[in-house]
């Protein structure tokens, strides 16, 4: 990773240097949201681990996307129409048409394959000149100096540094102290598409696809089958969750395998037209994925350093919330650094970050949590949830109106206080 000085020559005011490390989902839309407001930004990942399957855009995450000028009906997003619940024994629980959402939040809640989702958000920060650097493992953080070191050993300060490493991460110590790693959660999950025609053409299966946008949930006391489709419906994306000492994957490899006869084997007590589903599976797709988990920390924030998305607020996957969270973030963290930002500005912009970001994302944390199932080796879950009950808090919420309100409060506070009222005695000469 190399850093040139880019010092905007046209403006009076410096634009900040503003490092981001991990161009994930929660990254590359920080870097997106705080080019357009335009400053210069720098990332720093890997690529090397991106893998299929899909994701929830909820209201709330899809608002965010169009803001910064990305479509998801452009990149295959499916609208999710029908959200239905069943036994494992096959009974139906419940079957909600939910095409009434869209008049209720501006924007639909959509199922969008990851690699799509992220391709856009790589094309778009690349054309907003944002400069990204593979290959570049950041390996230490000093606070104090505002400095990050790359794994050659190279040294890059900068105005403001984001830890956007995902669940993983490697700067959230540098904030929360060594015991600060995510930990097992006590269910693992099986990932893996299935084309949707497969599905179709065989009459066993048929009525799985009988309405396009399901989300259909297949719930026992300690398995869950969670299926949708995306690619425009030509796909359909499996999350299979179950107790870790089923599986026994490995702690820290997101692109394990499986075999085909482990996930039917774990899934044995579901009816025959399920396992036939599954069964359709390409073996060599299957990917064996251990939840991580970690209770919420105090702060994000130090100096000029903030953690964003997993490295903050890794979540359980029960809530479709975990992309939507890291997005909202970035949009956050745009609204907080417009153009003009002073670099004596930044470590109190980054507490109305926390501000803005640190009780909504806690307590959605909490939900999935609550949400999951109770296993042996996980100490969280076993609460009975609707699972729709909380799209309202969650679909309406903008992230970036709502951090702009926070910004603008507190420069009027701060307008008002000695410091600055001194600086108006001009106007009243
Ligand atoms: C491979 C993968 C697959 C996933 N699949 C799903 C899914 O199917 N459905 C779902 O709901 N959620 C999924 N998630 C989780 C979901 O994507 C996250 O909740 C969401 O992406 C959070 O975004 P993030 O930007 O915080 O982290 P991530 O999207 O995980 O991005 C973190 C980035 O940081 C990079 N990185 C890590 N360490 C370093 C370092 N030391 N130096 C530089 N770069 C570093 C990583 O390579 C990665 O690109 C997945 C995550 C990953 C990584
Ligand atoms: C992931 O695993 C598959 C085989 O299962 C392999 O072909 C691929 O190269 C792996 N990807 C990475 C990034 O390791
Ligand atoms: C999905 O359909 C849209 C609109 O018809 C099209 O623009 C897009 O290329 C398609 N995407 C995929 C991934 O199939
Ligand atoms: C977070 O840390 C910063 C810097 O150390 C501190 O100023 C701030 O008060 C802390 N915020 C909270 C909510 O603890
Ligand atoms: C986690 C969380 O805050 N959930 C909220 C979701 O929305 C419902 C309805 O508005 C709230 O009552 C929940 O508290």
């Amino acid at each position: 990773m190399q850093i040139d000085n880019l010092d905007d020559k046209t403006s009076q005011v410096r634009p900040l240097k503003v490092v981001i490390v991990g161009a994930g989902i929660g990254g590359l839309t920080a870097a997106i949201a705080m080019r357009i407001a335009g400053h210069i930004i720098y990332e720093s990942s890997r690529f090397a681990l991106e893998t299929g399957a899909a994701i929830h855009l909820p209201s709330n995450a899809n608002g965010i996307l169009h803001r910064i000028g990305i479509n998801p009906d452009e990149h295959g997003a499916v609208t999710c129409e029908w959200v239905s619940e069943y036994r494992p024994s096959g009974e139906r629980v419940f079957l909600r048409d939910v095409t009434g959402l869209k008049n209720v939040y501006p924007y639909p809640w959509q199922l969008c394959h990851r690699i799509d989702l992220h391709n856009a958000l790589k094309e778009r920060a690349l054309s907003e000149g944002v400069e990204i650097f593979l290959q570049s493992k950041v390996t230490g953080l000093d606070i104090a100096k505002s400095e990050i070191t790359l794994i050659d050993g190279k040294k890059v300060t900068a105005d403001l540094i984001i830890g956007a490493d995902g669940t993983h991460s490697s700067l959230r110590k540098y904030i929360a102290g060594p015991d600060s790693a995510s930990k097992l959660s006590g269910t693992s999950a099986f990932r893996f598409l299935i084309p949707a025609d497969a599905v179709k053409s065989d009459p066993q299966t048929s009525h799985f696809c009988e309405r396009n946008g399901e989300l259909r949930l297949m719930y026992g006391d300690s398995h869950r089958i969670v299926m949708y489709p995306c690619r425009n419906n030509t796909e359909l994306n499996f999350v299979c969750l179950h107790p870790d000492e089923e599986s026994e994957g490995k702690d820290d490899d997101w692109n394990q395998s499986a075999s085909k006869d482990l996930v039917l084997k774990i899934f044995d007590e579901y009816p025959a037209d399920v396992k036939a589903l599954l069964a359709k599976v390409q073996p060599e797709t299957i990917k064996l994925w251990k939840l991580l988990d970690l209770a919420a920390l105090t702060n994000w924030t130090e100096g000029n350093f903030a953690l964003l998305g997993d490295a903050a607020h890794p979540f359980l996957p029960h809530q479709g919330q975990g992309g939507a969270q890291a997005i909202e973030d970035g949009a956050a963290l745009g609204a907080l650094f417009p153009l003009g930002t002073l670099l004596e500005d930044v470590e109190d912009r980054l507490k109305l970050y926390m501000e803005a970001r640190y009780e909504r994302a806690t307590a959605i944390q909490q939900y999935t949590r609550d949400s999951a199932f109770k296993t042996k080796r996980g100490d969280h879950g076993g609460k009975v949830m609707d699972p729709m009950q909380f799209t309202a808090y969650n679909f309406s919420h903008d992230a970036f109106d709502h951090a702009s309100g926070i910004l603008e409060r507190y420069l009027t506070s701060r307008a008002l206080s000695p410091g600055y009222t001194r600086d108006l005695d001009c106007l009243v000469g």
